[in-house]
């Protein structure tokens, strides 16, 4: 190419490649995407984004030819001979070794952050590969997460990270942005200086705090930032409107520069209103996407749809909408608990839910599933077939025992499966992440529900965002010395400016508990 300041931008089409083109034009470079095999050959500098599953983006490299041209490139596991996501499925083989799924015995998760010197990086995979001495030229990076895996390689003009630079956030406003700079060193190869990649220590996992933002027009036709008491977002006045809490995009930008690890947006009438009628909501996250630079994960109404003209959307195409606007990760509530009690009842992974079809095109890294439980106290286990835990409360009637019920449609209707049964079975087919609200603690801000997360965390292997009730930092320290939730998630308290994030970092931070900074 000509000119210095372009990059070309291989998107084979899965997962959110929008941040990724943001964050390139933030650091000023233009973009060109290629569309035939010769545009990688003539390319300056590739970049090949290394989201979605391996299976569908070699398969578009393959019928395309793309996969004959490739030569430099960002997209790290492609680069290996096989991987075994949805597989055994043949890579582009320039590196020896094989990518596997992390050993869930070793404590799989799908979502980590690391560090890199004192500075964070956003992992997200649940697919890694491993050093060995076949690929040791290559390697650069390791991190340790049950075992050794490889973070980043480098050989010649050829650099793969894991990590997802774009989302590495850091405040954009200072000098030093992590995840942008690792961009930028590939991008200016005169500033990648002489220095030698480092082969770090093994380093601790870090805590997240994450923002949420419930989103839903309210009745004067205006998508606002609302939030509920126990589900209830509705005013306790006479005109009885929807709390408004504040602009999406507004907040967001600003929990990103309060130093927020992910802010989840949350369309809370999507399970009536179809998602992809509801334009604002994905021009809110193309905004968002703009400005900040953290995973971004939004859920309501990602299920299959047959609109008023009789036209048929399936949950993967409205999730598809979802990530090319700016999304790393969607969260499934509803249907998920339909997907659950299904395969409860039969014992069959269909692959038909929107749940395992959406993490089989985008990686189980990218499906987070939401749970609406509700507490209900029994006196004794035998009340009921599902699980009951021994409550650090009693009930309003001394019973010592409950169950969670999870519920679907924004928490109106209980169903008959409980939150232990769900995850387990959600995480069989495929989802990476669960979001755990609890609606008895929503909006009440006396702390997490530490019973509940137990009983989650300590069920799956996936991670568990704990949520619902924090409303002081010591809630956030009590949540991940007492369980083992990955991360936190509050709203309440960050809309209303109650406590800013900095000091939910800072505090976590006294408290010896590892956070990015
Ligand atoms: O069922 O796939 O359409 O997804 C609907 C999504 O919308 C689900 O993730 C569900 O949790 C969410 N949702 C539906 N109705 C409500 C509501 O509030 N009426 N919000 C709702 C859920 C819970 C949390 C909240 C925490 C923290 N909100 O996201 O932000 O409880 O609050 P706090 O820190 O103030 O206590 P589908």
């Amino acid at each position: 190419s000509s000119s210095g300041s372009v990059v070309t931008l291989l998107d084979y089409g899965a997962g959110n490649v929008r941040s990724l083109r943001n964050a390139i034009r933030y650091l000023g470079f233009e973009i060109e995407d290629v569309r035939t095999p010769k545009d990688i050959l003539n390319a300056d500098r590739l970049i090949i984004p290394g989201v979605g599953a391996f299976a569908s983006a070699m398969d578009v490299l393959v019928k395309t030819g793309m996969d004959e041209a490739l030569c430099i490139c960002l997209g790290l596991q492609l680069l290996f001979e096989y991987s075994e996501e949805n597989g055994p499925v043949k890579g582009l083989g320039l590196i020896p070794g094989v990518v596997g799924r992390f050993n869930s015995s070793n404590g799989f998760r799908t979502e980590i952050l690391d560090e890199i010197g004192d500075r964070h990086v956003y992992f997200v995979h649940s697919y890694r590969a491993i050093p060995s001495d076949d690929n040791k030229e290559w390697v650069s990076s390791t991190c340790n997460y049950g075992d050794d895996f490889i973070a980043s390689i480098r050989k010649g003009n050829v650099h793969g990270v894991q990590f997802h630079p774009e989302k590495s956030g850091g405040k954009i406003f200072c000098a030093f942005n992590v995840g942008l700079s690792v961009l930028r060193r590939f991008l200016h190869p005169n500033s990648q200086g002489t220095k030698s990649p480092t082969q770090g220590e093994a380093s601790k996992l870090a805590k997240r705090v994450i923002a949420c933002l419930d989103v839903r027009t309210n009745d004067k036709g205006d998508l606002v930032v609302t939030k509920g008491d126990q589900y209830d977002v509705r005013e306790q006045t006479k005109e009885n409107e929807v709390r408004n809490l504040g602009k999406p995009v507004e907040l967001s930008g600003q929990y990103y520069k309060d130093g927020a690890d992910e802010v989840s947006f949350l369309n809370i009438t999507g399970f009536r209103d179809f998602p992809l009628g509801d334009l604002p909501m994905l021009q809110v996250f193309r905004h968002a996407s703009q400005n900040v630079f953290v995973p971004l994960t939004v859920g309501g109404g990602i299920r299959d749809f047959t609109d008023s003209n009789g036209r048929y959307y399936s949950s993967l195409e409205v999730a598809s909408e979802y990530f090319r606007s700016g999304a790393d990760k969607i969260s499934i509530g509803s249907d998920a608990v339909y997907a659950a009690e299904e395969y409860l009842k039969t014992k069959v992974k269909t692959g038909k839910s929107s749940l395992e079809q959406i993490s089989r095109v985008y990686g189980n890294q990218a499906v987070v599933v939401s749970i609406d439980p509700r507490r209900v106290y029994v006196k004794s286990p035998n009340d009921v077939k599902l699980k009951t835990i021994q409550v650090t409360k009693p009930g309003p009637n001394g019973e010592v025992y409950a169950w969670y019920q999870c519920t679907v449609n924004g928490g109106q209707e209980g169903r008959p499966i409980g939150a232990y049964e769900l995850a387990k079975a959600v995480e069989e087919l495929g989802a990476g992440e669960i979001l755990l609200n609890c609606i008895d603690c929503d909006g009440q801000g006396k702390g997490f529900d530490i019973d509940l997360i137990n009983l989650i965390s300590d069920a799956v292997s996936v991670p568990v965002i704990a949520s619902s009730g924090a409303g002081a930092v010591k809630h956030f320290s009590e949540v991940f010395t007492k369980t083992n939730a990955s991360a936190a998630l509050a709203a309440g308290i960050f809309h209303r400016k109650e406590v800013p994030i900095q000091s939910v970092k800072g505090h976590l931070l006294k408290e010896g508990i590892e956070v990015r900074i």
